[in-house]
């Protein structure tokens, strides 16, 4: 027997009664709390006591080992089965729970209950993730991030599963397996891992311009942040919100993050890879565990048939935004992240993110993209978590009631009860359970849709305006500062550089030409091509006018919050200036880690000890958002011997951070190749002001971009 009840998880503050706002669970079904989830004695899954769990039953003590230890056979056959198919994208992700707000009511254009009353909250599960690599990749590769938001809604469960970029490399469904085969590690050899950077991926690109515009934005810093806090996300598709009447509005979904947008540094994300495999995750994880919770306003850009109807683009299209300029982002909510999951299995793992999962007042458009995700998800999640009932596991199963003739199936958890497994039936009329009955007004009906017209011929075709590949892709590329334009040619100078193949970068390069012509130039340049002529394009450009909301860094906040300033020290630091420091920065919001060739009893100045947070070989300045070294004479002489610290030092200058430093720190910043300029201060204010931004202005002077 369990040696304790299994009982009812308790209410955490953090979890919603979704019917009335308040704290306190609503699960319907909550599957029992095992014994091994408290503690007390340990059992096997039968419940059974377990005397010993070191020594398997032997005959005599040297063995050989008996069949009949069904304890040692359970643990063992447990263990083997422990792990699930990995996600064939999106297969490294990070989850956290937190609670959506309603900011502004959308109750003017959508019935959707979650959007109706201004402080409404409800509670979400997000998982973020890396596109192309596997469960055990690193989290800092060239990489679109998969930023997908389940709500658990009192109408049902809403799963808004987007990217951090706000188009698709394809626009339709049928082409999905072929982009992902073509980027995922290639099929004989099984590299590269977690990276587009290989021949399968630019042969498909190269052969596909519709990917050009999606290129443009995963050739961009965008694709290598600095913390999955301080991306965007969006929905991607044209949806439809529909009010209590059946009005139709289009809506694209936006969430903005309230740290603000910030990247890396190309070299410095390659650096990351060693420096900490799972940078983003620690990252996400520690920022809550430390209760700076991450947050996302949630907006929309709502616009009616008629303005559809007049763009030189589609919007059915996903390979097109609607530029915001256009129709600017109405903020609705905000999107705090609370609460680290207590398991990463049970929930980041099993979680499992369907776009047909919509609630009455959303509706779905049809885009062909979006078309062929809502078969694919479910399906999907079958063949991962291997039932048909994986919508009862906890972190899928909606917080309000469910209740359907759905039955049976493997790893059945509910118990229904009673004879009703059939509808319509008269059950009821004869004392017994009925079972539950059609909502006509409340339930899902499609209602935008509902009674209209929607035959044609049968075709295999794409409409018209989805031909043109190349405007947006343009307007991407022109709304960027010098300085991303640069990153972006020396984006594709990089990853073209790793094609192997004859004949693909030029390929590449000569749809690139119908982008920009300096563009197309500087990549061949950079990898040593002669400019090949211009691919044929499907259809006319047509110039649209920049967008300054396309650009990182004219966005970028101007902060420390969030962000975390690496201290370097050695014996013989002044205390006192350690403290003064990391007050100015603890004011302005940001976090300090000293950094010290050993750990332990640092001896300062006036004879005391400290305690590093890193130890200086394994904890490179890529780790941090500005650096500053704050060291003695005697310290500077130490350090001067250590490549580490020289390249600390030089990386965080190469990598356009602030860099602070006390004035005897000169002989080891002169080594590390620090010129005097933007960004390079003495301790004190000027460096806490410094270090809330980095400097792109420095880049020339440290590399040579295409
Ligand atoms: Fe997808 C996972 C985002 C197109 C098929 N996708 C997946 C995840 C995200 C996205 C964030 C991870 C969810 C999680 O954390 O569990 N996918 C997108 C976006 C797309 C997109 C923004 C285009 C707008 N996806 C897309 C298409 C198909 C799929 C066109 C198939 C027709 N996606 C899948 C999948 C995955 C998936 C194979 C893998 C694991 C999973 O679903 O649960 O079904």
């Amino acid at each position: 027997m369990p040696n304790k009840k299994p009982s009812k998880p308790k209410p955490r503050s953090q979890d919603f009664d979704v019917a009335t706002g308040a704290g306190g669970e609503t699960h319907q079904h909550v599957p029992h709390e095992g014994p091994h989830h408290a503690d007390g004695h340990l059992s096997t899954n039968q419940g059974i006591r377990v005397s010993d769990n070191q020594n398997s039953l032997k005959s005599g003590s040297r063995g050989p080992a008996l069949l009949e230890d069904f304890v040692l056979r359970e643990k063992i056959f447990h263990f083997d089965h422990e792990r699930i198919p990995e996600r064939i994208v999106h297969a490294r992700g990070s989850g956290a729970h937190g609670y959506f707000e309603v900011t502004r009511s959308l109750s003017d254009v959508s019935k959707a209950n979650l959007f109706q009353k201004k402080g409404q909250k409800t509670p979400v599960f997000v998982r973020f993730s890396t596109v192309a690599g596997g469960a055990g990749s690193v989290d800092t590769p060239r990489d679109v991030r998969g930023f997908a938001v389940k709500f658990y809604t009192q109408e049902g469960n809403w799963d808004l599963v987007g990217n951090n970029i706000p188009v698709f490399f394809i626009q339709d469904a049928m082409k999905f397996p072929d982009l992902v085969h073509a980027v995922k590690m290639e099929a004989d050899r099984a590299f590269p891992q977690a990276g587009s950077a290989h021949d399968t991926f630019w042969d498909f690109a190269s052969l596909m311009p519709e990917t050009t515009h999606m290129l443009m934005w995963a050739m961009s810093d965008r694709t290598i942040p600095r913390s999955l806090r301080m991306i965007e996300g969006f929905g991607v598709h044209t949806f439809k919100l529909v009010d209590a009447k059946g009005k139709v509005t289009f809506c694209k979904f936006h969430w903005k993050p309230r740290l603000g947008l910030q990247s890396t540094v190309w070299e410095e994300a390659v650096k990351l890879q060693s420096a900490d495999n799972d940078y983003h995750r620690r990252d996400l994880w520690e920022s809550i565990v430390n209760g700076n919770f991450p947050e996302w306003d949630l907006g929309v850009q709502l616009f009616d048939q008629a303005f559809a109807d007049a763009q030189t683009y589609d919007v059915l299209d996903a390979t097109k935004i609607v530029p915001e300029d256009d129709i600017p982002v109405r903020i609705v909510g905000r999107m705090v992240l609370d609460r680290n999951p207590d398991n990463f299995f049970a929930e980041t793992e099993q979680v499992a993110f369907c776009p047909a999962n919509i609630v009455p007042g959303i509706d779905f458009t049809d885009d062909p993209l979006l078309q062929g995700r809502l078969f694919s998800y479910l399906d999907t999640q079958k063949s991962r978590l291997g039932t048909a009932n994986f919508h009862q596991l906890p972190i899928n199963a909606p917080k309000c009631p469910y209740l359907n003739f759905q039955r049976d199936g493997q790893m059945q958890m509910n118990v229904p009860k009673g004879r009703a497994n059939y509808e319509p039936n008269s059950l009821k009329e004869h004392g017994e359970i009925g079972g539950p009955r059609e909502c006509p007004v409340t339930g899902f009906a499609s209602t935008s849709d509902l009674g209209k017209n929607v035959s044609g011929d049968k075709l295999r075709v794409r409409a018209e305006l989805f031909a043109d590949h190349y405007s947006q892709a343009r307007l991407f590329f022109l709304s960027q500062t010098e300085n991303e334009q640069a990153h972006i040619a020396s984006s594709f100078v990089f990853e073209l550089s790793k094609v192997q193949l004859e004949g693909i970068p030029a390929r590449m390069v000569a749809n690139l030409r119908n982008v920009d012509e300096g563009l197309a130039k500087r990549v061949a340049a950079g990898i040593g091509i002669d400019l090949p002529a211009k691919a044929k394009a499907a259809r006319r450009s047509v110039e649209m006018t920049p967008s300054d909301a396309l650009s990182i860094q004219k966005n970028m906040k101007k902060t420390l919050e969030g962000r975390t300033v690496g201290v370097l020290v050695a014996d013989g630091t002044d205390g006192a200036e350690l403290k003064k420091l990391r007050a100015g920065i603890e004011a302005a919001g940001g976090a300090v880690k000293v950094v010290a060739p050993k750990v332990a009893k640092v001896a300062l100045a006036d004879g005391s000890t400290i305690s590093a947070d890193g130890q200086l070989a394994g904890t490179p300045s890529q780790l941090f958002d500005a650096i500053a070294v704050v060291i003695s004479a005697d310290g500077c002489a130490a350090l001067l011997k250590e490549s580490a610290a020289v390249q600390f030092v030089m990386d965080a200058y190469g990598h356009l951070k602030a860099v602070g430093s006390s004035d005897a720190a000169a002989p080891l910043l002169k080594k590390a190749g620090v010129e005097p300029g933007s960004g390079v201060t003495k301790l004190g204010n000027a460096f806490v002001e410094a270090a809330k931004s980095r400097y792109f202005e420095r880049e020339p002077a440290v590399r040579t971009l295409a």
